[in-house]
């Protein structure tokens, strides 16, 4: 068979094909072929969360496990991301595009010593799209960082990521410190990540541990709605 006969043409593929497919595009790192699928399902009537969670994210949980198993290394696994990345690069002025009031500030940032940000910034777009207004810190951020930008910024929410067992302790790093400062209970602080989990969240003093962007913009809104609340009560 020659090669032209094995190429698959994205657009004539079903949807569940298609999604198939791009968990096969995004494992090996294709990011044209990645673009193109997120393209096709918009037209097809997609709603973008629908398309970050079913095709983006699905496709990742397989990375994520072939990387575990040492299937996969980390040069294919960044690929992978990049790709990902295209993929949600068209998406976010879809996901920022509800209207929303503005609703909040948030201040995100991933923990030194960890350069994951695939879930921060899924974080990021659907908090932008809940109505937050977001300031990225980006990745490594010792808690300097974090301390600058509560003072400059003064947010509602500090928000953290950590995908890493060795990382995820520098939470609390930055939690005690603005406990030290005296400024802890002036901001709520969630923590994200795929390692945590809500009693790590409760032992570090974060206000909540979100397993997932949508709780985090669920949790966002119901904590900073009490916060304002109760200052429009004290
Ligand atoms: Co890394 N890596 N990685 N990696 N990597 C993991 C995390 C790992 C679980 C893979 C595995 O073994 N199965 C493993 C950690 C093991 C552990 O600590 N227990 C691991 C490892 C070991 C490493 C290295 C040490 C590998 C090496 O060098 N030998 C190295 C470390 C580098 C460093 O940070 N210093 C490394 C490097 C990399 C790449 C650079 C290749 C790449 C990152 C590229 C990038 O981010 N730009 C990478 C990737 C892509 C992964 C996996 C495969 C995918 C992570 C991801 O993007 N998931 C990951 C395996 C996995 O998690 N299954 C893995 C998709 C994303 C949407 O989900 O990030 O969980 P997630 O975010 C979710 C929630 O967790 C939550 O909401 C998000 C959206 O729903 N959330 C928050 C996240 N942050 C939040 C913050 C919030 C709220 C919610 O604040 C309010």
């Amino acid at each position: 068979m020659s090669e032209e006969d094995d190429e698959i043409i994205l657009s004539e593929l079903d949807d569940e094909e298609l999604v198939q497919q791009m968990w096969d595009d995004l494992y090996d790192g294709l990011r044209e072929e990645i673009e193109e699928g997120v393209n096709i399902l918009l037209e097809r009537g997609w709603e973008p969360y629908r398309i970050l969670t079913e095709a983006l994210v699905g496709g990742m949980t397989i990375v994520g496990k072939d990387f575990r198993d040492g299937i996969l290394f980390v040069p294919e696994v960044l690929l992978a991301a990049n790709a990902m990345k295209a993929g949600m690069a068209i998406l976010k002025p879809l996901l920022a595009e509800t209207g929303a009031q503005r609703v909040g500030k948030m201040v995100i940032g991933t923990v030194k010593g960890d350069i994951h940000d695939i879930g921060k910034n899924l974080v990021s777009m659907m908090m932008e799209g809940a109505g937050f207004e977001v300031v990225d810190l980006g990745i490594n951020n010792p808690v300097e960082n974090y301390l600058e930008a509560l003072e400059t910024e003064q947010p509602d929410i500090l928000g953290m990521s950590a995908l890493l067992t060795t990382t995820m302790p520098y939470m609390k790093v930055v939690i005690d410190t603005m406990v030290e400062k005296g400024i802890r209970d002036d901001y709520i602080v969630l923590v994200g990540g795929a390692p945590l989990n809500e009693e790590f969240g409760r032992a570090i003093g974060a206000d909540a541990y979100c397993r997932d962007a949508a709780v985090a913009v669920e949790t966002a809104k119901t904590l900073v709605a009490r916060k304002h609340n109760q200052m429009a009560a004290g």
